[in-house]
């Protein structure tokens, strides 16, 4: 589906395009990006599930990302309404040949708005549908790529004094030392606990983005630098430089869901004038009314 300010593939549940109101790309999708399986596509904002990267047995990132979606035409109505100036409902059931691999049934539904004020909000509501009475787990990730001017020139806020992961050192933990995370060299980490809202601050495009995430405690922040650029065949060897994946998650501890449970994770991004942001990211300003409780199984 193609509106003027948000594209969403049907394969993988894939948003590729975010744009504000000047009709300018806010999400960074790579130019030798792939739009067809079994190559998950090369930016927007993949869909981790059931399993964050290979924290499990299945293939990195796990299969969502990888199946052809449907749209879905009478979703359940939403505790709160979402106030929106368009959406889209999209569906994901197992196949069987998914069964063989993950022995879960489940309906994952995807919802992708766009809100009044243009900031793209994506929830998922994913319920365990097994009839032999199975819970089942699993780990998850919006894993979004912002478009940005300079990887050296921008800073990600509201992740200081977090423990975190090092993806680069056999994910040892350590605690961020700095009052931001700024880009020197290749980085992959998963801060722990985070707060609901993380700021990426453009100073060279005068432009922030807000990250606001519900029932997902996690963030993961990446960027590939230039031999890891070099490494990846959908990715262009210096597209590294205008890109950074800052993504809503929950690794640490595992979604546990018994059947006919239900959980929500939440995502809403905003771009606002740098300005506005730089340290202040103010503590109250909470997700639309629409947050999913601490726990954010129903
Ligand atoms: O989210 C960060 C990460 O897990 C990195 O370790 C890197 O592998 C990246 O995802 C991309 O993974 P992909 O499977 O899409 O190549």
């Amino acid at each position: 589906m193609n509106l003027d300010f948000m594209t969403v593939y049907l394969y993988g549940g894939h948003v590729t395009s975010w744009k504000d109101e000047h009709g300018e790309e806010l999400l960074f999708v790579s130019n030798k990006a792939i739009f067809k399986p079994p190559k998950a596509i090369r930016g927007g904002i993949p869909i981790c599930f059931p399993q964050f990267s290979n924290f499990g047995q299945l293939e990195a990132h796990g299969f969502a990302r990888n199946k052809i979606w449907s749209v879905d035409t009478d979703p359940p109505p939403f505790p709160v309404p979402i106030s929106s100036r368009a959406y889209i409902d999209l569906i994901l059931k197992p196949t069987d040949e998914d069964l063989k691999i993950w022995p879960h049934s489940f309906e994952y539904r995807l919802r992708v708005a766009l809100g009044p004020g243009g900031d793209l909000m994506l929830t998922s509501r994913i319920r365990n549908t097994n009839a032999d009475g199975k819970p089942f787990s699993f780990t998850f990730a919006y894993h979004t790529y912002f478009s940005i001017s300079d990887i050296s020139e921008i800073r990600v806020e509201g992740l200081e004094t977090l423990d975190y992961l090092d993806n680069l050192q056999d994910r040892a933990r350590f605690t961020e030392q700095g009052d931001a995370i700024v880009f020197e060299s290749e980085l992959d980490r998963i801060y722990l606990g985070t707060p609901s809202k993380i700021a990426i601050i453009d100073h060279e495009k005068k432009r922030t983005f807000v990250v606001r995430k519900g029932g997902l405690p996690d963030a993961v922040v990446w960027n590939p630098w230039d031999k890891k650029a070099k490494a990846m065949a959908d990715f262009g060897d210096d597209e590294y430089k205008r890109m950074v994946c800052v993504e809503a998650a929950a690794i640490e501890k595992a979604i546990t869901l018994k059947p006919g449970e239900e959980w929500t994770g939440k995502l809403e991004l905003s771009a606002v004038p740098s300005s506005y942001y730089s340290g202040q990211l103010d503590p109250d300003r909470v997700i639309q009314d629409s947050v999913v409780p601490e726990d954010s199984v129903s």
